[in-house]
């Protein structure tokens, strides 16, 4: 089996925790005799990083001989999580360690705990990027991820007073997953300008010179597949000052403090990440992080490409470029400018091969979300670029132009130049015309990029350039890792674990929904994830949350959208119908507890808002007496990755609420679903899927459908919509001051009102909270709800992210997995 082929294997314990001691007493120079948790993790994480560098060495001498079509997947974002864990149990050494590491005088659990999330990422796309790595490993695919090695990744969340406050994540202090790679780093130009030359053929070319240097620095990180000895590489780019770019002159007349101020500029290129999801601001730094990374990955992509010798037009057998939205667009232009500017080919050569080479996929129809970069700005920072992009447009325009003659209005419509005040590139469009494929994250998603906001693309390039590729997540994390003990128990009854690989082997839980036995085992394991998240909300938040009652989790960035506002309401319209029932009708009622969490983007007021507001009915709620269990509301602070792991198997309802239309996928539903916890969420993004796998009688769907948003809006814009009454009620709560100064919320309410309530939420709110009692009346009847949770889990197997990758690599990529044999 893999395991006899792994280098991962430690001979026994004993080597293990010799590897851990030796790396304590030298790597760290630390004594075992004062070695405390974090000295254990380190000591750990660097012996089976050791493991590890082996595997990873093979697979990537393995690829290199193969020399197969390798995927390149672009991102600005792998919230990868803490990694110590996911390393054990991907390359089987977790039972040795958790008795090694015992043995000198540590839990498993406390050594984990001490390692720091990488997160460099905001939420779902960021998150997804990091599920599908793991599936390319695991499945032997050949593939290297690219992203930026960001200092602080997004920021901390605390609660002072009721607010969120932003703290910066400095996380590199300890980080034994990544290798610098000091010899591996690409000169990166910004500014400058282009000149055109001509040759004694009279043939023409351009010359961009003159502009400031930044220096692109590797830094690679292993990741290792499940069970398989392929470990792939993420390479995360550090900008620092090009060696070549001293100051002399300042360093001259005096002033060196200040010619190092100047270098010193490069490295804020790489500094941060922006913590803005789906709400594009247009910062200059934002487009610098983009070329920057996108640069130096197709530096990197084509010095690789060229190592073969094969002739250009062959780039597209052996390369696919993957672009994680529209933030790596950029990456079309360069690969351009690459083939004519420096390589030497016609521009029809040339995109030809880009064209073929890369896939575009689309995460958002907001259009707030929607990347425009000002022409000016282009113009000075990339000058080059500009004009490529100008000569896109030329052609491309060219073509519509033929098919679809006199037709001015198409021609402004699907222009990559939008005539605004100042011009904008409209990347979407650039993206779309420069990719083979462009997909959706989910059907509806998929079909709505169709309808609306591509839809001319369609009438220009025919319906098969766009697909759908529904997300999906990798049960290695979201379910062993996460919920070992519900893992343990599926695996005893389907003979073992493949399960993790084939996630459709989950099917065979249904022959076992009867059985007492293990009904009664599953609801345990359910009832002691809810233990463990109470225990952790008691010790963070002082609040005493009953188990025996119902969680209701909504956690996943703030936003209008997502309608954490909706959610909100509805625990206020609960408290106020408790507070007006008698004792005999309190004691029908099903204990909850409400929780909550997710960041807000640092420059979002309205989101914030909306933290102040939970918190604040927080503070009423938990302390009234006459409520008591019936009703908790917890914020949980600074929701990320590793928290995430103890929050979603504690669900029984967790809130998927969006606007329909809104919300591209979703993936935490799928994460919820699969362990055990059933949905409450409107019919939009994966929901809809997620409906078609497990059945309507396990979910309860709630709300109006996407085709009837416009109209619905429509009639709010012209007044014609009277608030939902018991809106009305929850609003007066509101503005009677029962939460605190009323003046706080004035504009979350007045989004309801002179807002004209974009997002809905009065014309879903009744639908919402009948919804909501139906969840209280099921939930009394626990061998219902045991049924439909088993019949849920036993349907995920569609949502396992390494479909979604060979879905891609069937339909978008071409690639075939590449296996080590021996
Ligand atoms: C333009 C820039 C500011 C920007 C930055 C981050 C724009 C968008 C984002 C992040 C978007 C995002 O996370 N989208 C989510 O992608 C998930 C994976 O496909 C979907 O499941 C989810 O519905 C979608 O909101």
């Amino acid at each position: 089996t893999w395991r006899k082929l792994a280098a991962t294997e430690f001979k026994g314990k004993e080597e293990f925790q010799r590897e851990v001691v030796r790396h304590v007493e030298t790597t760290l120079a630390r004594s075992m005799y004062n070695c405390d948790d974090l000295a254990a993790y380190s000591g750990t994480a660097l012996a089976v990083r050791d493991k590890l560098v082996v595997s990873w060495n093979k697979t990537q001498q393995h690829q290199t001989l193969q020399d197969q079509k390798r995927i390149y997947y672009l991102s600005l974002e792998f919230l990868m999580g803490r990694t110590l864990d996911n390393s054990l149990l991907n390359t089987g050494i977790k039972d040795t360690a958790r008795e090694g590491v015992g043995e000198l005088g540590f839990r498993i659990e406390d050594v984990i705990d001490k390692e720091h999330d990488a997160a460099l990422g905001n939420g779902g796309l960021g998150r997804l990027a990091a599920c599908f790595l793991d599936s390319l490993a695991t499945l032997n695919y050949p593939a290297w991820g690219y992203g930026l090695r960001y200092r602080y990744g997004i920021f901390k969340q605390e609660i002072v007073d009721g607010y969120q406050v932003e703290v910066p994540d400095y996380w590199l202090d300890f980080n034994p997953w990544e290798f610098p790679r000091h010899d591996v780093c690409v000169d990166i130009m910004f500014y400058g300008y282009v000149t055109k030359v001509s040759d004694n053929d009279g043939k023409i070319s351009h010359l961009w010179e003159g502009g400031e240097i930044v220096q692109a620095i590797a830094y690679d990180v292993p990741i290792p597949g499940y069970e398989t000895s392929t470990t792939n590489n993420l390479r995360l780019w550090s900008s620092k000052p090009s060696s070549g770019e001293f100051d002399f002159q300042k360093f001259n007349s005096g002033d060196y403090e200040g010619s190092i101020r100047e270098q010193q500029k490069a490295e804020t290129i790489s500094a941060v990440l922006y913590p803005n999801d789906n709400i594009s601001a247009g910062k200059e730094l934002r487009l610098k992080q983009q070329y920057f990374w996108v640069a130096a990955s197709l530096h990197d992509i084509v010095r690789r490409f060229k190592k073969s010798h094969r002739p250009w037009k062959e780039f597209p057998d052996q390369v696919a470029i993957q672009l994680n939205d529209t933030h790596p667009t950029l990456a079309i232009v360069e690969l351009q400018r690459i083939f004519i500017d420096i390589e030497g080919l016609t521009w029809d050569q040339s995109w030809d091969i880009v064209t073929r080479t890369f896939g575009y996929t689309n995460h958002t129809v907001l259009p707030e979300a929607l990347e425009k970069w000002s022409v000016p700005l282009f113009q000075s920072l990339l000058p080059r670029h500009l004009q490529i992009i100008y000569e896109i447009n030329l052609y491309f325009l060219q073509g519509v132009e033929k098919k679809f003659p006199k037709d001015r209005d198409m021609l402004q419509r699907v222009s990559i130049i939008e005539e605004s005040q100042p011009q904008v590139i409209r990347m979407a469009y650039l993206a779309i015309i420069g990719s083979h494929k462009v997909n959706g994250v989910a059907e509806l998603h998929s079909d709505l990029i169709k309808a609306t906001i591509f839809k001319d693309f369609i009438a220009v390039f025919g319906p098969d350039k766009f697909t759908n590729v529904t997300n999906g997540i990798t049960p290695r994390r979201w379910l062993h890792q996460a919920n070992p003990k519900l893992s343990d128990l599926i695996a005893s009854k389907l003979g073992g674990y493949d399960f993790l690989k084939d996630l459709n082997l989950l099917k065979g839980l249904e022959q076992w929904v009867d059985d007492k036995e293990f009904r009664k085992e599953w609801m345990e394991i359910k009832l002691a994830a809810k233990i463990r998240l109470a225990k952790y909300i008691r010790d963070t938040t002082q609040i005493a949350v009953n188990p025996h009652s119902l969680f209701d989790i909504q956690v996943k960035r703030i936003h209008e959208y997502k309608r954490q506002q909706m959610n909100i309401f509805g625990v206020i319209y609960r408290y106020l119908r408790l507070k007006q029932m008698k004792p005999e009708e309190l004691k029908k009622q099903v204990p909850r507890a409400s929780i909550f969490g997710g960041k807000a983007a640092p420059g979002y007021w309205m989101a914030k808002t909306i933290i102040r507001l939970i918190t604040a009915v927080g503070e009423v709620v938990n302390t009234d007496k006459d409520i008591g269990d019936l009703l908790k509301v917890v914020f949980i602070e600074d929701y990320n990755v590793s928290k995430a792991e103890i929050i979603i198997p504690a669900s029984d309802i967790s809130e998927h609420i969006s606007t329909a239309g809104t919300e591209a996928s979703g993936t935490s539903n799928m994460k919820f679903v699969l362990n055990g916890g059933l949905i409450i969420g409107t019919c939009d993004g994966a929901n809809i899927e997620i409906t078609r796998e497990i059945g309507e009688d396990n979910i309860f769907l709630l709300g109006h459908l996407a085709e009837d948003v416009e109209e619905l809006r429509h009639q709010h814009r012209f007044g014609k919509v009277e608030m939902d009454p018991k809106l009305r009620l929850v609003c007066d709560a509101i503005e009677a001051g029962q939460f605190g100064d009323p003046n706080i919320y004035n504009g979350l309410i007045s989004a309801l009102t002179t807002g004209c309530d974009y997002y809905l939420v009065s014309d879903d709110f009744s639908s919402y909270l009948a919804t909501q009692d139906l969840v209280d009346t099921t939930f009394k009847d626990k061998e219902d709800w045991a049924t439909k949770s088993i019949m849920s889990v036993a349907n995920m197997g569609f949502f396992s992210a390494d479909r979604a990758i060979n879905e891609y690599a069937d339909t978008i990529w071409n690639v075939e997995p590449t296996p080590q044999k021996k």
